[in-house]
């Protein structure tokens, strides 16, 4: 029994001195025997649903007696624990201690070992064994660890039990939990350029992406309506370009303190912000600002409408890629993660020829800033560097493209994975130029064989890109991102064997408790039987 837990040296000795706590305290009294109906920890509602479960059919009664240890050795650990002790304490009252010696009557522990094993896939691979005295959770770096206490948040009942004892149990289902990503890349991403949201909006949802293991938040920074980011080096950019927004609204900008302040929130969530500057098209906001970005010696004006297409950067003029390079140093200086998306999308009034120059020009600065380029699918028109990556939304062809010159692909296919899509002819938000997306649709398609000619092993992970023309707050935000983008996290993290949409639909409609206890406002489609939704879907359909 002990040699499947796999824990390291110090782990152990951490563990021994629990069960010393564990013991002392039942020396005094008697330790509580508690008799729990059976449970099953296959039936639980993870989503995503984890690789491998084991159910042993017991409980572990998690109380006011648990407690938290970690490995000491390893950095992440002790903040990841601190993490879980919170969410813990939000969803239950339970204030539980982290790595105390003096943590009083200790009944119960839940450890996060950090192990070398090989049988933990990845460094975001985690193994959960639940037993009636303690939860073990093993992971290889903290990031492991983070994915796997949102799989343990998800298996604590809303409600506790309060006739098992005296004190209230949360009793979880013991058993085995193996798991790992499908996919690395696990994304979404929020256009705050066709309207601005706060830090505050943004770090909400960064907080229920992060619940459903979503590593990757893509932020579509500036485009014809708004330019979103302080460029200390050109601040015309958010001086004149961030004054508007679609509709006529106020718009807005983060300045680099706010933006440093939505990646370290991120971070602590083990998730990457990649920075979007579109570009040459979707410009209009920076040549307002700056008119010799244009080249065609016009001022234009500031745009509140919704088409695109119009803008272009001069891409034969060396100012503009001065701007660029500019751009490109002051923004990945803050940016940890490892990618910048230069957007590259609707260059409709830019010649062919200038497009695939300007593309390939700006591949190199964003090298030189030691970034991996990321760029929409036309992109891969040009002659790029295997390293750069494809961002699919409309042309299988140009993926093809991609894939033949060794670059990878991230999935976002307007008509099942844009999240700005209208779910069906009475959603209040949302466009329909793709499809209509339904819930069903939006989960029910295979990732992994979608594009023709585009192998799993070319593909880094599925994104799902939310466009703010029709939407300019949190709620309607939450409307159009939930709950499809909960089914988006299981599309990229379980593999296909592990997908089934009438047992997925299932899990979906026991989200309602925590969407509701997050304030979420999402729209509790007809097709899911929700459990104890606060939101009819009458209300916030259309009249
Ligand atoms: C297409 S997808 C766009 C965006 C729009 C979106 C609206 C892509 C790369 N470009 O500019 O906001 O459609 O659904």
């Amino acid at each position: 029994m002990k040699n499947h837990f796999l824990i390291n040296k110090q782990g152990a000795w951490i563990i021994l001195f629990a069960m010393v706590l564990t013991i002392s305290s039942c020396t005094g009294e008697k330790k509580q025997v508690i008799n729990f109906p059976a449970t099953d920890l296959a039936m639980e509602n993870m989503i995503p649903k984890p690789t491998k479960i084991i159910p042993t059919n017991s409980a572990f009664g998690l109380d006011q007696f648990t407690a938290i240890y970690t490995s000491q050795s390893e950095s992440g650990f002790n903040e990841v624990a601190e993490f879980l002790s919170d969410k813990i304490q939000g969803k239950t009252g339970l204030n539980l201690p982290v790595n105390q010696s003096d943590a009083g009557t200790v009944d119960r522990v839940i450890y996060i070992n950090k192990t070398d094993s090989t049988e933990v896939a990845g460094s975001e691979g985690y193994q959960l064994y639940i037993t009636k005295d303690s939860i073990i959770l093993n992971a290889r770096s903290s990031e492991g660890a983070f994915r796997g206490i949102q799989t343990l948040r998800q298996i604590i009942p809303e409600v506790s039990n309060d006739t098992l004892a005296e004190q209230p149990i949360w009793p979880i289902p013991t058993g085995k939990i193996s798991d790992n990503p499908n996919f690395e890349y696990r994304a979404s991403m929020l256009d705050v350029a066709r309207h601005f949201f706060s830090v505050e909006d943004v770090k909400k949802y960064i907080d229920l992406l992060a619940y459903y293991k979503i590593n990757v938040l893509h932020l579509h920074l500036t485009d014809d309506q708004g330019w979103r980011i302080e460029i200390k080096s050109w601040p015309k950019l958010t001086e004149i370009g961030g004054s508007t927004e679609v509709g006529g609204e106020s718009g807005g900008f983060y300045t680099q303190e706010d933006y440093k302040d939505i990646v370290a929130y991120a971070a602590k969530h083990y998730m990457t912000i990649i920075p979007e500057v579109d570009m040459p098209g979707h410009t209009n906001a920076a040549s307002v600002s700056y008119p010799i970005l244009n080249g065609n010696g016009k001022t234009p004006e500031l745009y509140e409408g919704t088409h695109v297409g119009f803008s272009t950067f001069d891409t034969r003029k060396d100012t503009v890629y001065a701007f660029i390079d500019d751009v490109v140093r002051e923004i990945s200086e803050i940016t940890p993660g490892p990618y910048f998306h230069i957007g590259g999308d609707e260059s409709h009034v830019t010649k062919k020829n200038d497009y695939i120059y300007f593309v390939q020009k700006v591949e190199k600065i964003v090298q030189k800033y030691g970034k991996r380029m990321i760029g929409w699918d036309e992109v891969a028109q040009a002659n790029l560097d295997g390293s750069s990556v494809v961002h699919f939304w409309n042309s299988e062809e140009n993926a093809n493209k991609a894939v033949e010159k060794g670059m990878k692909v991230i999935l976002s296919p307007a008509t099942k994975a844009y999240l700005d899509m209208e779910y069906d002819t009475l959603s209040k938000f949302g466009l329909h130029w793709a499809a209509y997306i339904p819930v069903d649709t939006a989960y029910i398609w295979t990732p992994e064989s979608f594009a023709k000619g585009v192998p799993q092993e070319s593909i880094l992970g599925v994104e799902a890109p939310l466009w703010s023309e029709t939407i300019s707050n949190i709620d309607e935000l939450e409307y159009l991102a939930f709950p499809r983008m909960i089914g988006y996290s299981e599309l990229s993290w379980s593999t296909e064997e592990n997908r089934n949409w009438d047992n997925f639909k299932v899990r979906l409609a026991n989200q309602a408790p925590f969407l509701d206890r997050m304030d979420v406002k999402y729209y509790a489609s007809p097709k899911i039987d929700w459990k104890e939704s606060k939101y009819s879907y009458k209300e916030i359909s259309k009249d």
